[in-house]
This record gives C-alpha cells, sequence and structure tokens, in this order.
C-alpha cells in the first residue's frame, strides 16, 4: 500500500444511524479503543518522538548471560591505554589477582581476548583513593579514561548501604595503574553534586576522540535509584569536559549548560533526562519503583559515529544512543531480565559498560560488563562477582523503503534479521518465537504487577507487513493469557504506534480459555515497518502471558472486510467521492456480524469506499462483497469491480435491490502489478442514495 494514501484516511464515523434511518439508536459514539492510550506510558521505548534516523540502532541483541573470569570483585570501569592492555578497577574485592588480599577497591590490568582473559592486580585499597565522608561511607570506582599512557580514575563515596553518594574525586597513574596520585585535601565533587562519574570511551589511548578533550559525565544524589530515597534518585545525566592534559585541574572542568559550556557547576543542564519508573510493584519483596538513570559507561562506536550510554536498573539494561557526546539521547533498548529470583542463564547487572577494547571490526559486535553480587536479591548461586562479558549486537537501523512482495514467507525467521523482543523472558532466551514449531512454551512471568505485556520482532530494514499468528504458550489461572484481546502495534520512527482494522480469528476470548499452544490470527491494513509486536494486558494472578510462535507475514488478502475490526489507528477502508460515509456499529445493517460500511449522498459523480491489496502478478483472483443498494440507485449506476492503479480490470454493476446482494469479480494479475485495489460505490442520481457494504473477500 503506498503510504500516501494512508493520509488521505476516511475517519471512523460513529453513530451513524441518523443519515441512513430516522432511528436514534446511536450507541455507536463509545469509542471502542479506549485502552490504547492507557497503555501506551506503559512501552519500553518512552523517549517520545525519537526518531529512528539513519545510522541508529535498528536492533539490539544482548545475551542473557556473560562469561566469567578468573577475578574477583565488581564495577569494573575500564580504559584501553596505548600499550594495548586494559585497565579495570574493581569494588569489593581481590581483581585479577584472586590469591591476593580483599580490598574494597583495586586495580587490575587485563590481557587476552573475551572468554580468554587473564589479568594481574596492580593497586589497591588505600593506594587507590580517599574516604571523603567518615564513617558509613566505602571508596567506589565509577569510571576510568586512558589518555594515551596515561590513567584517570574517578571514585566516589558510596554509603554502605548503597544509598548516598556525596562526594568524588580523579585519580591519575603514569605508570599503567602501579601508583595514583590526587589532591588529598578535598574531593573534587561534593554535596552530591555530579559525584558519579564515568568519561566517554574513545578507545586506545583516546585515539577516537574529537577534539583534545576528556568528557565526563556525572550523576548527582546517588549512582542508581536510591532504594530507600535517603537522596534523590538520579533522573538526569549531566556532562562535562576538561582539556584531556587537566583532568585533575577542577578549574579547567566546564560543565554542558544545554547551548553551550559553563566553569559553573550550578550552570549545567542535564544532557539526558529520563523519569520512566520501572518495576512499580511487584509480587515479591525486592527492590521497586526504580529510576533509570544510572552509574554506567558511554562509548563511541566509530564505524556507527553513535555514543552508546549503557544504564540499568535491578532488572533491567538501559540503552540510549546519541550523534554527539551532549544528545540528543534516544532510549533505544530496555532488556528486562526478570524480577527476582534470577538463574544461572538469565540474569542482568549493574555498573554495565562496554569496554572499546572488545569492540569487535565489524563495528556491531561488542561485549558488556555487568555485575551481579551477592549481597543482592538475585538468589542463591546467581552471583556475577567478576569481570564478566557478554556479546552484544547492535545493529544499525537501513531506510531503504520495504521491497517484499506478498507471499507465505514467515518474515520473523531469523534469515531476515528478525529479532525477537519481549517485556521480559522468564527463561532468558526468544528463539522459541521463531523456530517454526507451534509447541513448548515461553512466559514473561518476571514477578511484576504489570500491564502491558508483548511478544514482537524488530528488524534493521522495513518491512511489509499485514498478518501475525500468535500461537500461545502453556496456560494456568495465574497467567499466560491476554485480559481482553492482543492487538498489533507496529513501530514508526522509532515509536509503537498502534494499527488500525485489526482483526482477530478466532475471536479471543480474554481469558485462559483463550487455551494453550492456540493460534490466533490478526489480520490488518498493510503497514511498512521495522518493529511489529502482539501487545495487550496480561492475565493471571500473577499477570504474564506465554507464547510458543510468532509469524509475521505479507499475504494476499483483505483487511476487516467485514468492518468487525477494532484498533484505533487508520482504517483499512479508504474513501473517494462527495458522499457521505462511515461504518454503521452495531446498527443491525450487517451483512453478518455487527457492522458494516456504508456511503449516502443526494449528489452527482461517482463515490466508493476502497482498499489496496497485496497481489502476486500472474495469479487469478476472485473478489466478493455483499452490496446493499437503496431505493434511489437507478439500474447499473451501482458498481463493484479491481482496479490496477485507474485501469478497471473487472467489474460488475447493479441498482436498486431490496436487500444484500453477492457481487464477484475474477481477474487475472497482469505483469509487475504487485497491488490492485477493490472498490465498491455509485454515481450519484442527485436523490438520497445510500449502499450498505460488507463482507468483502479476496481469494
Ligand atoms: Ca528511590
Ligand atoms: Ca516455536
Ligand atoms: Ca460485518
Amino acid at each position: 500500500m503506498k503510504r500516501g494514501a494512508l493520509l488521505a484516511v476516511l475517519p471512523l464515523v460513529f453513530g451513524t444511524a441518523t443519515l441512513l434511518t430516522q432511528s436514534t439508536a446511536s450507541t455507536g459514539h463509545t469509542k471502542p479503543y479506549g485502552t490504547a492510550a492507557s497503555i501506551e506510558h506503559t512501552k519500553p521505548y518512552g523517549m517520545a518522538g525519537s526518531g529512528s534516523g539513519s545510522g541508529s540502532v535498528g536492533t539490539a541483541q544482548v545475551e542473557s548471560k556473560g562469561a566469567p573470569s578468573k577475578s574477583d570483585g565488581d564495577l569494573w570501569p575500564s580504559c584501553w591505554a596505548d600499550n594495548d592492555k586494559l585497565y579495570a578497577a574493581n569494588g569489593d574485592g581481590k581483581g585479577f589477582s584472586t590469591d591476593g588480599d580483599f580490598a574494597d577497591i583495586a586495580v587490575s590490568e587485563i590481557n587476552g581476548t573475551p572468554g580468554n582473559l587473564s589479568g594481574a592486580t596492580i593497586s589497591k585499597g588505600d593506594q587507590v583513593g580517599s574516604v571523603w565522608s567518615g564513617a558509613g561511607y566505602n571508596r567506589k570506582p565509577t569510571g576510568m579514561v586512558c589518555v594515551g599512557d596515561t590513567l584517570y580514575l574517578a571514585v566516589q563515596d558510596l554509603a554502605l548501604d548503597f544509598n548516598d553518594v556525596p562526594a568524588a574525586t580523579i585519580l591519575k597513574s603514569t605508570d599503567h595503574g602501579k601508583t595514583w596520585t590526587w589532591d588529598k585535601a578535598k574531593p573534587m565533587f561534593s554535596d552530591h553534586v555530579f559525584t558519579t562519574i564515568w568519561f566517554a570511551d574513545f578507545g586506545k589511548g583516546g585515539a577516537l576522540a574529537p577534539d583534545g578533550y576528556v568528557y565526563a559525565y556525572g550523576l548527582d544524589g546517588n549512582w542508581r535509584d536510591s532504594f530507600d530515597d535517603t537522596v534523590a534518585d538520579p533522573q538526569s545525566v549531566f556532562l562535562a569536559r576538561v582539556p584531556k592534559n587537566k583532568v585533575q585541574d577542577r578549574g579547567a572542568w566546564k560543565f554542558y549548560t544545554g547551548t553551550g559550556w559553563s566553569s559553573k557547576i550550578a550552570d549545567r543542564k542535564p544532557v539526558l533526562t529520563d523519569t520512566r519508573r520501572l518495576y512499580a510493584q511487584t509480587y515479591g519483596t525486592n527492590a521497586s519503583n526504580l529510576s533509570v538513570i544510572s552509574q554506567g559507561g558511554v562509548t563511541y562506536l566509530a564505524k556507527q559515529k553513535r555514543y552508546v550510554y549503557t544504564s540499568w536498573t535491578e532488572y533491567t539494561f538501559e540503552f540510549y544512543e546519541s550523534p554527539t557526546p551532549w544528545g540528543p539521547w534516544k532510549h533505544f533498548m530496555s532488556k528486562d531480565f526478570g524480577g527476582y529470583p534470577w538463574s544461572t542463564s538469565k540474569y542482568g547487572g549493574y555498573g554495565v559498560t562496554i569496554p572499546s577494547k572488545f569492540v569487535q571490526p565489524d563495528g556491531n559486535t561488542m561485549y558488556i560488563q555487568a555485575n551481579v553480587c551477592p549481597c543482592g536479591g538475585g538468589g542463591i548461586g546467581t552471583s556475577v562477582y567478576n569481570f564478566n562479558l557478554r556479546k552484544l549486537v547492535l545493529t544499525p537501523s537501513v531506510e531503504t523503503p520495504a521491497s517484499n512482495l506478498p507471499g507465505s514467507d514467515n518474515l520473523a525467521v531469523p534469515t531476515t534479521g528478525a529479532v525477537a523482543i519481549s517485556k521480559s523472558t522468564n527463561s532468558g532466551s526468544l528463539a522459541l518465537m521463531n523456530d517454526s514449531a507451534k509447541m513448548g512454551t515461553e512466559s514473561d512471568f518476571d514477578d511484576e504487577v504489570k500491564g502491558a505485556t508483548w511478544w514482537g520482532y524488530e528488524w534493521p530494514a522495513p518491512h511489509k507487513v499485514n498478518t501475525v499468528e500468535f500461537t500461545s504458550g502453556a496456560v494456568s489461572a495465574e497467567g499466560g493469557y491476554f485480559t481482553g484481546r492482543p492487538r498489533v502495534q507496529v513501530k514508526q520512527n522509532g515509536a509503537w504506534v498502534e494499527v488500525g482494522s485489526q482483526t482477530v480469528s478466532p475471536a479471543y476470548p480474554g481469558d485462559a480459555s483463550a487455551g494453550a499452544n492456540a493460534t490466533y490470527t490478526i489480520t490488518f491494513p498493510v503497514q511498512e515497518t521495522d518493529g511489529v509486536r502482539v501487545i495487550g494486558l496480561s492475565g493471571g494472578t500473577r499477570s504474564y502471558t506465554t507464547v510458543s510462535e510468532l509469524v509475521v507475514r505479507y499475504v494476499s488478502q483483505l483487511a476487516d472486510g467485514g468492518f468487525e475490526g477494532t484498533g484505533g489507528g487508520k482504517p483499512a477502508w479508504l474513501f473517494e467521492g462527495t458522499a457521505a460515509n462511515g461504518v454503521d456499529r452495531g446498527l443491525g445493517f450487517a451483512h453478518s456480524g455487527a457492522n458494516n460500511g456504508w456511503i449516502r449522498c443526494t449528489c452527482t459523480g461517482f463515490s466508493d469506499l476502497y482498499q489496496t491489496v497485496p497481489v502476486t502478478p500472474g495469479t487469478t483472483y476472485t473478489f466478493g462483497s455483499w452490496i446493499n443498494a437503496s431505493a434511489n440507485l437507478p439500474t447499473d449506476q451501482g458498481r463493484f469491480g479491481v482496479r490496477a492503479g485507474t485501469t478497471d480490470l473487472a467489474s460488475t454493476t447493479f441498482g436498486s435491490g431490496t436487500g444484500y446482494v453477492h457481487h464477484e469479480v475474477t481477474v487475472k494479475v497482469p505483469a509487475d502489478v504487485h497491488e490492485l485495489t477493490v472498490y465498491a460505490g455509485f454515481n450519484g442520481p442527485n436523490l438520497d442514495t445510500w449502499l450498505q457494504v460488507d463482507d468483502f473477500t479476496v481469494s
């Protein structure tokens, strides 16, 4: 379908009874789909209006678990020095010399590649920072940057209960991390302002830096959501920069003001604010109502010309991208590992970073470092308390128009580049969604008392789609089904939008009787999109849904041929001419079901309802419709037919009748024609004339 044609939308018209009859039975004013807006705010991509411009992230795939290294500790901010070694600092652990002593902070030198790492602890404890705030606080590493072979390390005071960050400073090493120097008289940052600091990672020695500055990101208050709200939860990221040879000179720092740079820290304005709250309520007793801006990292991906900020919450990774260090930052992924307990095959983590050293030559494949503390709520055996890497693949978006032709192909098979997405995944894998088998079950039970639940796909490039076949997994009283009806949304310019004129077959019961491993086919008007998902309210006493297969197709079909579709978006049927037009809903005028389309006027000229249908060249199709024409329609002035562009391929005429009459035409699609337009209308006799139409078919 041409997207331009969709602009000539036919608004859904309710309460048309007064036009067609004298009846006042106008029950159609209730918006049939008011739930759509109420769910919008829970969509994962909460940055409204964020476009997926060329070069932005198209799909993101992150492993549900990492690979351990022989090391001990957490946080691990790192940098890649000119000597080709990776340096990283850990909190509360021995570092890479696991036969050494425990330290509250340590620095290690790391060699090797993901899966084959080795290293040694080179400094620790009082060699690496001061505690400024007295008893009740620890020193924690939050950021590291290599300027050539000079290392800088940001160290903060963190309350022992992890809920307060009053001070931070920056250490320097010119001997590859063995010894560190800093002003021991006072911290560079205090009063909870800019006290969680990390640096933009510009690759080996900072070689990819755009200028002569070191860029430093900072949070106020705490390093993540303050569970006890001792201090404000961070919801904004601030940015500063300093000439790379003056990193420890606090007076040389300048803070981003939204339009420029100021020496006054009070002038700083956020480069990113995200006020979303995740896991507003959980069934368990673990942390809830989590803010999403946390101590992470920013890594520059030179091939993609993108900055990626890796944030996280207790249960999720929250990733953002930007073309510059100062924005605009756009949220592109919420990877939800579910509430606790986690398992050894699925866990998230904190202190999330992408070490530039392990960005692969393709520019898309990289590794995430994240940790899980045995002190946390992850559950027995789920501690990941070492330098731990998992693969992340960020595939840039491709903005070439969709070119797929109608057919029987499943557009969700992995070879199309489809990446499965969901609210969360209980097992850690979504592989069963597109393995062509409608058996087994995956659930998004995740301990959240959640509203929206979804299963879908994203592609790097747009596809035309008009059918989704959703097959459930296991069902119980706890969940496994949608309350109400699952609906289809598609991604447009990075935001999820509702699709109009959806029909579900068989009818979805909206409760547990929807059944296990049962397939529901949702059809809708052709959408050109780089993402599609089935979304709805999660059912059961533990509010989750299940899936065993989700197929996406672009097929030769009419959308909403019976006018029974739901959804607040663009309708399937378009209109041309001067007559009034709309849909009768529940007025008793339908040929079948509750609704029918209509046109009516006292006018001249041709008016019709029409729809463009994807077809295959050389194939023969039969189009049908049931039409009821009013008494004033002269013989042969009604017309039902099929055209290619403006060329009529086949049509049949009719005049007034005494009820619904079936009309049918058969056409063979000419070469190189991939869409036909089916229509029903009349030449107005300048007398009050109407058509009721229903049950369009194509076969
Ligand atoms: Ca809080
Ligand atoms: Ca499957
Ligand atoms: Ca109908």
